[in-house]
C-alpha cells in the first residue's frame, strides 16, 4: 500500500474508531464480556444516556418550551420547593426504564418512597438511585445544571416496600455517575474500573467517548465551597477557610450547582466542601443519591470523599434521604480539611479533659 493510502486508512481507521466507542460499547469493552449480566448493565447505561438526552434537548429549548419552567406550587420530601423541570426529569428516569426489564425500583431525590415498576421486578435485579436534576435553581439562569445516578443490586426480597435493602455503604455500588447539561452535555460513569467521559454528538444522537481513565492530580488550587454559609460552620472548617485566604495557589470557584462544581474538581483538582453547620451537623448534601455516587468515581479516579471523619464510602445510612456533610476531591486536598477537623477534635477533647481534672 502506497504512502498516501495508508495516510488515508489511518485517518479512516481513526475518523470511525472515534465515533465508535459509544457508551454501550465501552462498557462491554469494560467488562470483556457479552455474558447476559454484562449486556444488562449495558443496556442500562444505554437507559441513562436516552434519559440524559431527553432532558438535554429539553434544558436547551427551555425558554421557548411552554411551562418548562418556574415552581410547580408542591414541596418535595426535602422540604425544597418544587420545579417543573425537577418534575419533568424525574419522570424521564422513570419512563425510560419501563417496560425495560433491567430495574425494579428507583429511588429519587424527587420521590419520599422508592418507584417500583413490578413486571421489572422477577427479572430486573437492580436499582436506580438518582438525583435527576442536582442544582436546579440554576435553570432559570441558563447555568449548568446535571443528574446523578448510583446503580445498586437488589439485595434480597424487598417484602414491604421499604427498602431497607439500600441502607447499606457505598460501596455497594455497582456503577455510578452523573450528566452534566453544560455547554456541551457530558456523561461521566465508572463500573469500578475507571472513571470515563463521553460527549453527547447531537447530530449522531450518541454519547461518543471524549475522555478514557480519568485521574484526578493529588493537589489542585481549586476550593469550592459556599462561603456565604461561613458564620453557621464549626471553627475547624472556619479555620481551614482562613488558611486558603491567606496562602498563595488556591482560587475560589462555587457555581452553586453540584455535578458542575465536582467536574471542574475532576478536571482540575483541588476539593469540594459542603459541611455541616453547628444547627445541622448532618449538611445538606443526600448520601445515597449524591455523596455516594460521587465518592465511587472519585476513589476511582485517585482522589478522596470524606464527611470529614470518615469515607463517604463506608457511612451506612439509617433512612433513604439520609444527609451527609461531604469534603471530596484531590487527595492531598481532603486531607489538609481533615487536619483542620482533627485538630478542633483534639482541642476540645483537651478543653474537656482539663475542665474534668
Ligand atoms: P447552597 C443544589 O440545590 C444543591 O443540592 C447542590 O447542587 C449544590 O452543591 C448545593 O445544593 C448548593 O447549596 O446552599 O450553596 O445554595
Amino acid at each position: 500500500m502506497n504512502d498516501l493510502n495508508q495516510t488515508m486508512d489511518f485517518r479512516h481507521q481513526y475518523a470511525l474508531d472515534r465515533d465508535c466507542t459509544t457508551l454501550s460499547r465501552h462498557v462491554l469493552q469494560q467488562l470483556q464480556s457479552f455474558s447476559s449480566e454484562a449486556q444488562d448493565l449495558s443496556a442500562l447505561m444505554s437507559r441513562i444516556a436516552l434519559a440524559g438526552k431527553f432532558i438535554a434537548r429539553r434544558l436547551s429549548r427551555a425558554g421557548l418550551v411552554e411551562d418548562a419552567l418556574g415552581f410547580t406550587g408542591e414541596v418535595n420530601v426535602q422540604g425544597e420547593s418544587v420545579k417543573k423541570m425537577d418534575v419533568y426529569t424525574n419522570e424521564v428516569f422513570i419512563s425510560v426504564f419501563e417496560q425495560s426489564g433491567l430495574v425494579c425500583r428507583l429511588a429519587s431525590e424527587e420521590m419520599e418512597k422508592p418507584y417500583y415498576i413490578p413486571e421489572n421486578c422477577p427479572v430486573g435485579r437492580y436499582t436506580l438511585l438518582y438525583d435527576p436534576l442536582d442544582g436546579s435553581s440554576n435553570v432559570d439562569v441558563n447555568l449548568s445544571v446535571g443528574s446523578i445516578f448510583s446503580v445498586r443490586r437488589q439485595d434480597g426480597e424487598d417484602l414491604n416496600g421499604s427498602a431497607d435493602d439500600l441502607l447499606q455503604s457505598g460501596r455497594q455500588q455497582i456503577a455510578a455517575g452523573y450528566i452534566l447539561y453544560g455547554q456541551s452535555t457530558i456523561l461521566v460513569y465508572s463500573i469500578g474500573r475507571g472513571v470515563h467521559a463521553f460527549t453527547l454528538d447531537p447530530s449522531l444522537g450518541e454519547f461518543i467517548l471524549s475522555q478514557e481513565n480519568i485521574q484526578i492530580p493529588d493537589h489542585g488550587p481549586v476550593y469550592s465551597v459556599n462561603e456565604g454559609n461561613f458564620w453557621q460552620w464549626e471553627e475547624s472548617i472556619r479555620d481551614y477557610i482562613r488558611y486558603v485566604h491567606r496562602h498563595e495557589g488556591y482560587t475560589a470557584r462555587y457555581g452553586g450547582a453540584l455535578v458542575g462544581d465536582i467536574h471542574r474538581i475532576f478536571m482540575q483538582g483541588g476539593v469540594f466542601l459542603y459541611p455541616g453547620t453547628v444547627k445541622k451537623p448532618e449538611g445538606k448534601l443526600r448520601l445515597l443519591y449524591e455523596s455516594a455516587p460521587l465518592a465511587f468515581l472519585m476513589e476511582q479516579a485517585g482522589g478522596r470523599a470524606s464527611t470529614g471523619t470518615q469515607e463517604i464510602l463506608d457511612v451506612i445510612p439509617d433512612k433513604l434521604h439520609a444527609r451527609t456533610p461531604l469534603i471530596i476531591g484531590s487527595r492531598e486536598d481532603v486531607s489538609l480539611v481533615e487536619s483542620f477537623i482533627r485538630e478542633e477534635n483534639r482541642d476540645r477533647q483537651e478543653q474537656i479533659l482539663t475542665s474534668k481534672s
